[in-house]
């Protein structure tokens, strides 16, 4: 139909091109996964297998969608950085959103199918995730995005510990467990943690209390700019056979990561 006259109506798409140079985030979240969580019966406040899903369903975002650098989960949301230069889809931010939150919510449900083989989806009730594009404008600005998610999944965290320890261990009711908490500070809800019921926070597991980081183990998958056949093939290979290292660590103090994070970027970008 080219040429038709029917084609004008292509003029009503917005041009939504995120701006050059920036880093764009895109970070995905389950929708009401407050009421999934109860469905499918996780564990409360963390479930290793829930969380290994929303790891594996990242992991195939990476695999899946070229110029993802580097990927940031924790509970139900996850958060995924282009390379600073990235020209996929001409930056168009319905495009590479949408991209992403599909292949995120294709790959969830397959490893779902994987991790939880006596607790299937249910046709009525299944796992979907919006998402949304922010760009930062400088390093700075990308880290203290990080910084603000890991720091969300450390007070919740230290919240949804203590309050389901005073629940489950401390047999208060939700609503008693609630008002005790009322006003804490983080130093108290590790008192009562501690004094109580013998948990010392720190033990528990970094992926609980960190998040969780992807990175690949080796940034050799850049993609080519005008590729020929035989370039596209090796860059896919090298996306294939490249390991993603799944890391646990504090993005808020380490300097090092980001050092590590951004001399990668810059030698792919
Ligand atoms: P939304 O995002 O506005 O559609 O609503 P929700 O319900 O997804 O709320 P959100 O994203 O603010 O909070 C995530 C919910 O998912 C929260 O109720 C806790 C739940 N959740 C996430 N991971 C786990 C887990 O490992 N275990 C349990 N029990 N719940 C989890
Ligand atoms: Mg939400
Ligand atoms: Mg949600
Ligand atoms: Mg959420
Ligand atoms: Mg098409």
């Amino acid at each position: 139909m080219a040429n038709s006259k029917f084609e004008y109506v292509k003029l009503y798409e917005s041009d939504d091109r995120l701006l050059p140079r920036t880093y764009i985030v895109i970070r995905v979240d389950g929708r009401g996964f407050h009421q999934f969580s109860k469905k499918y019966d996780f564990e409360k406040p963390n479930d290793l297998n829930a969380l290994n899903c929303m790891n594996k369903a990242a992991e195939g975002v990476m695999r899946n969608v070229q110029d993802v650098f580097l990927a940031y989960g924790q509970s139900d949301e996850y958060s995924f950085v282009f390379l600073k230069d990235t020209n996929l889809f001409e930056r168009r931010a319905s495009k590479l959103m949408s991209t992403v939150v599909s292949t995120f919510t294709a790959n969830y449900i397959y490893a779902w199918s994987q991790l939880f083989p006596n607790n299937p989806l249910d046709g009525n009730f299944l796992p979907t995730f919006d998402s949304r594009a922010v760009m930062y404008p400088d390093v700075q600005s990308l880290k203290d995005y990080f910084s603000w998610r890991q720091a969300d999944c450390h007070i919740n965290n230290l919240y949804n510990t203590t309050f389901w320890t005073l629940v489950q261990k401390g047999q208060l009711t939700p609503h008693d467990a609630q008002t005790k908490l009322i006003g804490t500070l983080s130093a108290d809800k590790n008192e009562i943690l501690f004094t109580d019921f013998g948990i010392n926070y720190n033990n528990e597991p970094e992926m609980f209390k960190k998040g969780s980081i992807l990175r690949w183990e080796k940034l050799d998958h850049k993609y080519p700019k005008n590729p020929t056949k035989r370039q596209l093939d090796k860059y896919r290979k090298s996306v294939r056979d490249a390991k993603i290292n799944i890391l646990h660590c504090d993005i808020i103090k380490d300097e090092q990561f980001w050092n590590d994070v951004l001399a990668e970027e810059d030698t792919a970008a």
